[in-house]
């Protein structure tokens, strides 16, 4: 009986010790999950967009800022997405990025502003 229980809390404290292993190494999980669904940002100053070209993995969000005092949108040339008029200094809707390939976009109010999102498939 006295052995048993000194078995026990053998196996107790082991479980503690494995416990506490994991709680130690989950933060580094915890970073790589949020890696794959990344946020970025692009923002708008005199009707330029910035960064221009930005690479992304599908799934990932992207916000634009506008720095400038009149409306612009983000819209996909082929139509396939569109970010709707945001004023300034306003954060955009939040896009999600649900396709995957080179994606060109221009502003509706002022089609010589043009950026481009490049999605890829994210690693598993
Ligand atoms: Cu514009």
């Amino acid at each position: 009986m006295a052995y048993g229980n000194l078995a026990s809390l053998a196996i107790t404290t082991l479980l503690l010790v494995q416990t506490t292993w994991i709680e130690d190494t989950a933060p580094g999980h915890r970073s790589d999950a949020v890696s794959s669904s990344n946020k970025h940002v692009i923002e708008i100053t005199a009707f330029t967009f910035q960064p221009g070209y930005l690479e992304v993995a599908v799934g990932d969000t992207v916000i634009w800022i506008n720095r400038d005092i009149v409306p612009h949108t983000a819209t996909a040339i082929d139509e396939s997405w569109n970010v709707p008029d945001f004023g300034q200094n306003k954060k955009s809707t939040q896009l999600v990025v649900q396709n995957k390939g080179i994606q060109p976009y221009f502003c509706r109010y002022h089609p010589s502003m043009k950026g481009t999102i490049n999605a890829k498939v994210a690693p598993e």
